[in-house]
């Protein structure tokens, strides 16, 4: 839809009417959220800065631009009523963690003077500076931050079944909030057989994740004497196992010493659910398929931008945004920035990539808006903690160059049960406490501390 053309205006006006007859059924009895409600947003439709998308950047940028620019001058558009740290779905998947610690509502997370504008963003039209909602908001903007993460692509799995049906097929996924405690299930129910782990042939948040869960699952298996049972198989779209040498190199050695079986180049394409057979194709030889059976398997889906970004003039050739790798500004637009999963940053997806970038971003903001030069350069710094067992995480940490840019004054490359509770205990707090209110910016600082300025 064009909200220019008349018949789009009427619809507009007609969404605002809708939302208003909303508001007076829902406003009043304790629903005090001083920042809640899409209703409130109709009175005011421009923000000097506009945030789409309140997941890990979005609520980040929100904390940092209000400090910048006053209470009332910034506001995030989310659609969701709950706001997740997804890192922890690795551990909720295995049994560790209670999938509740992993959400609060987005209105506890929205920093008090930003506006929560709850509803999805339709279109973004950056040459006339709008924004349209589903709920037929305009909203204008003299800038605007983009993060609005990626899009999972379950249905380009032919024959996935219906995920009520998951556990009963026994299918498990960490990478959805209403799939991660299928995965915990169908690891207790297992019996005998292959325990079959997926990574697709696409761009992945948190590319470690589809082995992380399967570690954990090998750790399971030998606590409750089941592992002489099963085979556990990770079949890769990849033609490695990580994407930086120096932990691809352990994490081999891991492999060989647990028993696990990794098949490089291949990629599921479909589910034979009531066979509990798993379909793989050779991305080697187009064509060739392989068939899994499997008694557990666990699917990291496909991955893509999402539709409102690819099909704006913001997004490049691929539909990611298209932005400055070094100022996070968008090549095309000055006034338009972007963080995290949706952008084209040419490094892995992550929650700590997005923590170096909010720092970086906060800076290039600050100089574009006193009409000065960015100066300070993202170096494409993310983090993954290798989950290796119920005890030990290998902290893989690289930036653009895919050289290891480690933190601690230690061989990171090493599983160690200090990692596991820096993951499991202490990144929650950060996350939460640190990163969404716009106090941690990434453990930079912190790492040319501990290696006497030499990194
Ligand atoms: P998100 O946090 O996903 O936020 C995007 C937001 O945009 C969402 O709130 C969504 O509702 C909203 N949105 C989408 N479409 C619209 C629309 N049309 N209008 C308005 N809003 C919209 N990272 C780590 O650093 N370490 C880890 O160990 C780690 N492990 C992970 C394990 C798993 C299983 C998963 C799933 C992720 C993991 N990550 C990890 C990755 C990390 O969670 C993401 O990289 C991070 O959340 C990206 O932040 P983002 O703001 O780009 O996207
Ligand atoms: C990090 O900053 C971060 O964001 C809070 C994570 O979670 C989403 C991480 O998993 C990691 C590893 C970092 C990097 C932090 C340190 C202390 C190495």
């Amino acid at each position: 839809m064009n909200w220019r053309t008349p018949m789009a205006a009427v619809s507009v006006i007609h969404g605002q009417s809708a939302l208003w007859r909303q508001c007076f059924r829902t406003a009043g009895v304790g629903s005090g959220h001083l920042h809640t409600s899409s209703c409130r947003a109709t009175s005011k439709d421009h923000y000097k800065l506009l945030v789409l998308g309140g997941g890990t950047g979005g609520i980040t940028m929100s904390a940092r631009m209000k400090r910048k620019l006053g209470a009332g001058n910034v506001a995030v558009v989310e659609p969701s009523e709950m706001h997740y740290y997804q890192p922890i779905w690795t551990l909720v998947g295995a049994g560790a963690k209670k999938l509740a610690s992993s959400g609060r509502t987005t209105a506890s997370v929205v920093p008090s003077g930003v506006k929560w504008v709850k509803s999805k963003v339709q279109e973004i039209n950056p040459d006339t500076n709008t924004v349209l909602t589903d709920n037929g908001m305009k909203i204008t903007y003299d800038y605007l931050i983009v993060a609005l993460g990626l899009q999972l692509h379950y249905e380009k799995i032919k024959g996935l079944p219906d995920v009520e049906d998951w556990v009963k097929f026994k299918i498990g996924s960490n990478y959805t909030v209403e799939t991660v405690e299928k995965t915990w299930k169908v690891l207790q129910n297992f019996k005998e057989g292959n325990a079959v782990f997926t990574f697709p042939n696409t761009p992945v948040k948190c590319a470690g994740a589809p082995q992380k869960i399967m570690y954990l699952t090998d750790a399971y298996l030998r606590k409750v004497g089941k592992r002489n049972k099963a085979k556990i198989v990770y079949n890769t779209s990849l033609p490695v196992l990580f994407g930086v040498k120096k932990y691809a190199d352990a994490l081999w050695e891991i492999v060989k010493n647990r028993d696990i079986q990794v098949n490089l180049r291949q990629n599921l394409i479909e589910v034979r659910a009531d066979r509990q057979q798993a379909v793989f194709e050779n991305l080697d030889k187009p064509g060739e398929t392989k068939v899994f059976e499997y008694e557990m398997l666990h699917i990291t889906p496909p991955m893509g931008p999402i539709t409102v970004v690819k099909e704006s003039p913001l997004a490049d050739e691929a539909g990611w945004l298209d932005v400055n790798k070094e100022t996070l500004q968008h090549k095309t637009y000055p006034n338009v920035f972007g963080i995290g999963d949706c952008t084209n940053l040419p490094t892995s997806k992550t929650g700590a990539a997005v923590a170096a970038q909010s720092a970086i971003l906060d800076r290039t903001i600050s100089k574009v808006l006193k009409k000065e030069k960015p100066d300070r350069k993202y170096d494409g710094y993310t983090s993954c903690p290798l989950v290796t067992s119920y005890s030990t995480v290998m902290l893989a940490e690289f930036d653009y160059t895919g050289q290891p840019l480690e933190t601690f004054p230690i061989d990171q490359s090493k599983e160690r049960r200090i990692m596991y509770h820096m993951k499991a205990d202490f990144m929650p707090h950060l996350y939460w406490h640190g990163l969404l209110k716009g106090l941690w910016g990434g453990p930079g600082p912190y790492r040319r501390i501990m290696h006497l300025g030499m990194k």
